[in-house]
């Protein structure tokens, strides 16, 4: 191990170097890399940190053969081919830097917030993230993007319900009597939390998974429920029903910590509305049986009226459709009910993030902003705010820098997003270490450094250890640093303020404040946050009212219903329809969003971009496993192989993983399909409320 000093590894010599892994994921590991001359000859999980216990995922483990990949970006391109073409020639980093600075300072003198940063969690690392970045476009008086495309509808949801994001700690799942796992596929996308689980189960704990298609995660559970997606709000009140029915309330708990069970004003209360959800009205809704609802509020209830723990780890999943908060707030008033939340391996959890001490305005420094508040694109609009003008008539958005995200990949509607990043009068660079698909519609791609390479300081949101990255390895080729990348552009533009000077360390020290302690992180890689083993057993919620808020004022007051309700799908697909099929597309096992599907050993384990579709909808339609499929709705069409299978319930078809378009058969994936509706909470995305209709290609 390199010693706790913050001096760069040397060039010579065999040893390993403790960091952590920048990906979008729950886990946030700690990481450690082997270094042998200079090259970083594998990646392994730090034996020493719990929450790691030792273990990567499969495709961090392929972190070197992706740094060292033959495709890495090495040196500044420019592109010598028409728009989105993907020609590019290689060009020296201070004439892309000085040719981007006179285009940005062309569209600035006009109008600066016709120029959009476009980032999200390609690392979660808070320096290469919006350490100089959020410095740089403050100071430029550039848009500001609403970062709504993963978590803001549940995240939302739960700040409203608890007054924060957290909930019960990942590692206290481990004791409990019963888990839920509602709207997540933790074995592809949560594995250090599958750990837990089995040992839960090793202890006789009952495991139910509430997921439309039959994961590998519900083939391990005891319990599937097979819900039509966009359903659980309606599930989450048949419960309830059922805990009213047969009592196994917590009258206590409800009385002390909860509001609006019984009336308030003129809201009927939470107990009158579950009470209109029967288990037979919930089962036509949700596509289940009203037995299926039954038993699954008796194991809730009788292991907490037992005084056993039972938790729910919920995920982002169930909350991408038009109801997705009010999902979220359905589910999480459940362990208040039943008085859960008093045993630390009780009550539920969606996100961590909530314990850590982001020092947000420490690393952007909102001060160097002048003029007024800056216009807010929405992330997840991009298809349309690219192809929108301003009130002058000028277009919205004439510039736009991409760094740690691919949205001509991810971000829904892509018809339009291409149409957008197509435009020949909208500049484009991204940030990459890939020739991405968004990278195809740049007009400079600039080559980035990959956690190997720079510094790094992360939170998480499974669980709540501050991480630290170290460098491991020299950048490669001529890449440079997000971070290095700002701060030349900041010297190009002419920004002077010591606040670009300086260095990478500085921010990461900057980025928690002094609630972290840097030497315990410079030393063992990881600080643990301080933090109440059962947060809510004593209520103490961090809402206005000081209580877990069934019934919410501040929803009321924007107009919302102040009580969770079901809220049936924007897309509800239903047969005879034009488009009788449900579609949800969740992540691939082997890949991250659209990060790891060029590194071909991982590709190949995924096979090719498929759909599942189960047998009914198969025979009805001729289509056998392995047949060419035509996908479509009235936005837009998409084809890839069906594999007619057991894990699709009938009524709902499956596009796993967001493939790079490029790499699919016609230079497209399944996000041509899903649409730019916003959620009813936190203006999120809605990919998996998306209704289609399937055909067997003709030959
Ligand atoms: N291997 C891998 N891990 C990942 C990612 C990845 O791409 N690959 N992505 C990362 C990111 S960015 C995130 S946000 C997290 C996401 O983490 P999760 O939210 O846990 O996402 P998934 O594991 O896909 O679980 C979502 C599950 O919800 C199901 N689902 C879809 N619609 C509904 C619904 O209406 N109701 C219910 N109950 N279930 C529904 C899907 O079938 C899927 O199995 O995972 C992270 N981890
Ligand atoms: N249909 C459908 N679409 C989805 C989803 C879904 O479930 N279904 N999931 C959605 C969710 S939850 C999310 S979070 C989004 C994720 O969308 P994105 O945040 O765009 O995630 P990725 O596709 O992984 O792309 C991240 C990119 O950042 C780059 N990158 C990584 N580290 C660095 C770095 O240090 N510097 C620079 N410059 N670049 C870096 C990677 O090479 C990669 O190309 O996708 C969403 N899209
Ligand atoms: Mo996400």
């Amino acid at each position: 191990m390199t010693n706790s000093s913050s001096a760069p590894p040397p060039a010579r010599g065999t040893f390993e170097v403790l960091g952590a892994c920048p990906h979008d994921c729950p886990d946030t590991c700690s990481m450690v890399t082997t270094v042998q001359d200079g090259v970083a000859i594998k990646v392994h999980g730090n034996a020493s940190h719990a929450h790691t216990g030792g273990a990567l995922c499969t495709k961090v483990s392929r972190y070197t053969e992706r740094t060292y990949h033959p495709e890495r970006l090495l040196q500044p391109l420019k592109r010598s081919g028409p728009k989105g073409s993907g020609r590019f020639e290689p060009v020296p980093w201070e004439e892309a830097l000085t040719d981007i600075a006179a285009r940005l300072k062309a569209v600035a003198a006009v109008n600066p917030q016709a120029i959009l940063p476009y980032s999200y969690a390609g690392t979660m690392g808070q320096v290469q993230g919006e350490g100089m970045a959020g410095r740089f476009f403050n100071k430029l008086g550039a848009a500001e993007l609403d970062r709504t495309i993963c978590a803001s509808a549940g995240g939302e949801a739960l700040t409203q319900t608890l007054g924060c994001k957290v909930g019960t700690k990942i590692e206290f799942f481990a004791e409990s009597a019963l888990i839920i796992i509602w709207g997540s596929n933790s074995i592809a996308s949560n594995l250090h939390f599958w750990r837990h689980v089995q040992a839960a189960k090793r202890n006789g704990a009952k495991i139910i998974c509430i997921d439309p298609r039959k994961t590998e995660t519900a083939d391990k559970c005891h319990v599937h429920i097979a819900l039509r997606p966009g359903t659980d709000a309606a599930l989450a009140l048949a419960v309830m029903h059922e805990l009213i029915h047969n009592d196994w309330l917590d009258h206590d708990y409800i009385a002390q910590h909860t509001v609006g069970w019984e009336p308030v004003g003129p809201s009927a209360g939470l107990k009158a509305r579950a009470l209109e959800w029967t288990p037979e009205r919930t089962a036509e809704v949700c596509g289940i049986t009203a037995e299926e609802i039954r038993a699954l509020a008796r194991d809730y209830g009788e292991t907490c009226k037992a005084g056993k723990p039972a938790a729910i780890r919920l995920n982002y999943g169930l909350q991408r459709v038009r109801g997705g908060g009010n999902a979220v707030r359905a589910i999480t008033c459940l362990p208040a009910l039943t008085g859960a939340w008093k045993h630390r391996a009780g009550g539920a959890l969606l996100s961590a993030s909530g314990a850590f001490p982001y020092d947000d305005d420490a690393l952007a420094l909102p001060e160097l902003r002048t003029g007024g508040a800056p216009r807010k694109i929405n992330m997840s609009t991009i298809g349309d705010d690219l192809l929108k003008t301003d009130n002058a008539g000028a277009p919205l958005v004439q510039a736009t820098i991409v760094y740690n995200s691919n949205p001509v990949a991810v971000a829904p509607d892509s018809g339009k997003v291409v149409k957008g990043f197509a435009r020949e009068d909208l500049f484009t660079v991204v940030l990459e270490h890939f020739q991405t698909d968004t990278a195809d519609y740049a007009d400079y791609i600039l080559p980035a450094t990959t956690q190997l390479e720079h510094w790094d300081i992360h939170g998480s949101y499974g669980h709540t250890d501050v991480l630290l990255n170290r460098p491991a390895i020299a950048p490669q080729g001529q890449a440079r640093t997000n971070t290095q990348i700002f701060r030349d552009l900041a010297r190009h533009m002419g920004f002077t303020d010591a606040c670009f000077a300086e260095d990478d360390l500085t921010l990461a020290r900057a980025a928690f404040g002094k609630s972290v302690d840097f030497d315990v992180l410079l030393k063992q890689g990881y600080f643990t946050l301080p933090m109440a083993d059962a947060p809510f057993a004593e209520g103490a919620f961090p809402t206005p009212s000081g209580k877990c808020e069934f019934f919410s004022q501040r929803l009321q007051d924007t107009g919302q219903d102040g009580l969770p309700d079901h809220v049936p799908n924007f897309e509800v697909a239903a047969s005879g329809d034009r488009f009788p099929l449900a579609m949800i597309s969740p992540p691939a096992r082997n890949f991250l969003n659209s990060t790891f599907v060029n590194v071909k050993s991982l590709r190949d384990i995924e096979g090719q971009p498929l759909l599942e579709i189960h047998a009914a909808d198969a025979a009805v339609r001729s289509i056998a496993s392995g047949d060419i499929v035509r996908v479509f709705n009235q936005r837009g069409s998409y084809r890839c192989a069906a594999e007619v299978s057991p894990r699709a319930r009938p009524g709902v078809v499956h596009g796993l993983g967001v493939w790079w378009r490029k790499l699919g058969l016609d230079g497209s994936n399944v996000n041509e399909l899903t649409s730019q509706n916003l959620t009813d909470m936190g203006r999120a995305p809605t990919f998996y409320d998306c209704a289609v209709e399937v055909e067997r290609d003709s030959p």
